[in-house]
């Protein structure tokens, strides 16, 4: 009798072992953030006021990312919102908090005409040789300030039309004609020789025409020695918009031989026209469906960067925002929407799921 006791007793441990042990196993699994699965950084953009106020969305974005981007406080508005007034705080926090988790920081972004202080455009409206010499002294004090220590930057952000393949006439444009582009990238090479500079656009991957332009541009600097490294696709992209046609711009654009960034990504269902409220809200509900046909896009996406990209070239995939929650989609275009991998809840979505599985392949 004790003896058949003794036995129970002994199955019945080592079931409660092993469920333990598979409990842990699952643990250790879905603690594999997407860092942990990916051959090159995996980064997001970031709002630091909303990242150091939130304990959750640190732990998740620790997890997950090792590299960072702001999405706005490193732009020249916050950096230099008033004459001879840098105001590095913030980005000394981001780059503390970088440093800190072992991610790396990517500057975000050294010359667009969205974040172009008031204050600039007035006093480079009157004199254009001050603004040319204002250009190089905000470069070489930024990424100069921050050398060694800014992995990469995107020098010139957005410099060609929405579509199309001209110039965007910016006030940068009109004023410094298009050699600005260049000369950005001349200082900021001088300021920091080591940094990666990037050229950066949304549209690219769809808009032949547009991406032509911007080919054409790095073939002439390099041509010119202009040191440009790399091309960043931010790839803000739509449900709709075909597989084929990024893997051609993808393709394309990689037998530059420069660094490919994905700088921006997330995935819209509802249509927009790029401009600030410009767009028509076709879905207002998500459904599982559409979570899970956005998880297949996602996947796709990642798949196709690694399959494109020749390894040496594949500098990082960034998201922009990481939830629907923070993203910048349903402000800008006045509609909801469902850009993101991780839900307004801050809980994966299928997106989430159907990125690790993409970068494990
Ligand atoms: O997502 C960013 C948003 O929070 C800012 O208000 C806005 C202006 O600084 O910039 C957004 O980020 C843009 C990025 O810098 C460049 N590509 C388009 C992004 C979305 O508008």
């Amino acid at each position: 009798m004790k003896k058949k006791h003794f036995i129970k007793s002994g199955i019945l441990l080592i079931l409660v072992l092993s469920i333990l042990a598979c409990n842990n196993l699952k643990k250790m699994e879905s603690a594999i953030g997407l860092k942990d699965a990916s051959t090159f950084p995996i980064g997001t953009a970031i709002k630091i006021h909303t990242l150091m106020n939130d304990t959750i969305l640190q732990k998740l974005q620790i997890d997950n990312f090792n590299s960072i981007t702001a999405t706005s406080d490193m732009k020249m508005q916050s950096i230099l919102p008033a004459e001879n007034q840098y105001n590095w705080k913030t980005a000394d926090i981001i780059l503390q908090y970088a440093e800190k988790n072992n991610q790396r920081l990517f500057g975000h972004n050294l010359i667009w005409h969205s974040s172009t202080p008031k204050w600039v455009e007035e006093k480079g409206e009157k004199d254009s040789i001050w603004l040319g010499n204002f250009m190089q002294q905000y470069i070489k004090t930024y990424v100069g300030r921050y050398k060694g220590k800014v992995a990469a930057w995107d020098v010139v952000n957005e410099a060609f039309a929405s579509s199309g393949g001209n110039y965007r006439e910016t006030f940068w444009y009109k004023k410094l004609g298009e050699s600005y582009i260049e000369k950005a990238f001349r200082y900021a090479h001088e300021a920091d020789a080591n940094a990666v500079l990037f050229y950066n656009d949304f549209n690219i991957e769809r808009d032949t025409v547009k991406l032509n332009a911007v080919l054409n541009m790095v073939k002439e600097f390099k041509e010119k020695g202009v040191p440009i490294h790399g091309i960043g696709f931010q790839m803000h992209i739509r449900m709709d918009i075909p597989d084929e046609i990024i893997a051609y711009s993808l393709k394309k654009a990689a037998a530059t031989g420069l660094q490919i960034h994905l700088s921006e990504v997330d995935i819209i269902f509802n249509t927009h026209n790029d401009e600030r409220l410009g767009g028509i809200e076709n879905y207002s509900v998500l459904t599982d469906e559409m979570k899970q046909a956005q998880a297949e896009k996602y996947k796709s996406l990642i798949k196709m960067y690694k399959e494109i990209v020749p390894k040496a070239q594949q500098f990082g995939i960034t998201f922009w925002d990481f939830t629907d929650r923070d993203s910048w989609i349903k402000g800008f275009f006045n509609m909801k929407d469902w850009p993101c991998i991780y839900d307004d809840n801050l809980q994966p979505k299928p997106a989430y799921f159907a990125v690790l599985e993409g970068l494990k392949e």
